[in-house]
């Protein structure tokens, strides 16, 4: 079971923890192609501000692909959400999400939708945040058919959103969405807290499975904690997944020891010997 790997590379300074990587761009590309991987993950927080004719040249050159782009910052940073009762922050939320159409159709990266969904606010229904997010993901996912661009929404644990936290909300979401153009991140770091078993998880939503985030029981790189990643690559194979594997992990005990000890250790575990 040969994976290509790749790992979660923020453009610019960025507050959310589980990145090990951000800013100086050219020296963390070089780094991290010359420990074997094969792709970044690109988070971004807004495409104005990133070059991405130069981005893609520089990443190209370096040999790597970009399987995904995270959108996160832009609510982190920004506050903007799918979910906000305000509808001139919505509204600005679907843009920026379709703001990385282009970039997503150049390089063939999946857009994630994490947490741009936003978190249901005190004075609105679970259910009205539920249409709005459905809503929301049509717009993007019908802005993005033509230029065959996919979006892929993260089940996010109960601490960080009250908006679909686990794999059969997600495939509740997809079904209500109805677009195939529109599928899910799994994120083992959240599966460990939210799903039952999260092999069957991984098997219930098969094909859909558009992208997929590493990182073990304590968020630490895999290898640092007590998933069993033999058996969720393998069940994640399983299903067809022909995408990349991207590590997004604390940078501990720091950056480049844990890119290095991830990839060691997942190419360990599923190189045929
Ligand atoms: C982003 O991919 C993620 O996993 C979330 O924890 C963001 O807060
Ligand atoms: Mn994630």
């Amino acid at each position: 079971m040969a994976m290509r790997l790749s790992i979660v590379l923020s453009t610019q300074a960025a507050q959310f923890q589980a990145v090990a990587f951000k800013g100086d761009l050219p020296g963390n590309l070089t780094k991290i192609a010359s420990w074997g991987y094969d792709g970044v993950e690109l988070a971004i927080r807004d495409p104005k501000l990133v070059d991405s004719h130069e981005l893609v040249r520089i990443v190209s050159a370096h040999g790597l692909g970009i399987p995904a782009i995270g959108t996160g910052q832009a609510w982190g940073e920004e506050g903007l959400s799918f979910t906000d009762p305000d509808p001139a922050i919505r509204a600005a939320a679907i843009e920026r999400a379709q703001a990385h159409i282009p970039f997503a159709a150049k390089t063939g990266a999946a857009i994630i939708i994490g947490l741009l969904r936003g978190i249901t606010r005190k004075e609105t229904s679970q259910e009205q945040a539920m249409e709005w997010l459905v809503s929301a993901l049509q717009e993007c996912c019908a802005a993005a058919r033509p230029f065959g661009v996919r979006f892929a929404l993260e089940p996010i644990n109960r601490y960080e959103t009250t908006l679909v936290n686990n794999a059969a909300q997600g495939m509740e979401l997809l079904e209500r969405v109805a677009a195939a153009n529109m599928g899910l991140l799994l994120d083992t770091f959240h599966m460990n807290i939210e799903e039952a078993v999260i092999e069957d998880s991984i098997r219930m939503c098969g094909d859909r499975i558009f992208h997929f985030h590493v990182a073990d029981s304590n968020r630490w790189h895999p290898g640092a904690g007590h998933l069993d990643f033999r058996s969720i690559l393998d069940a994640l194979s399983a299903t067809g997944y022909d995408g990349y594997v991207s590590g997004e992990f604390m940078p501990l005990p720091d950056a480049d020891t844990s890119a290095q000890r991830s990839i060691t250790y997942l190419r360990q575990i599923t190189t045929p010997s």
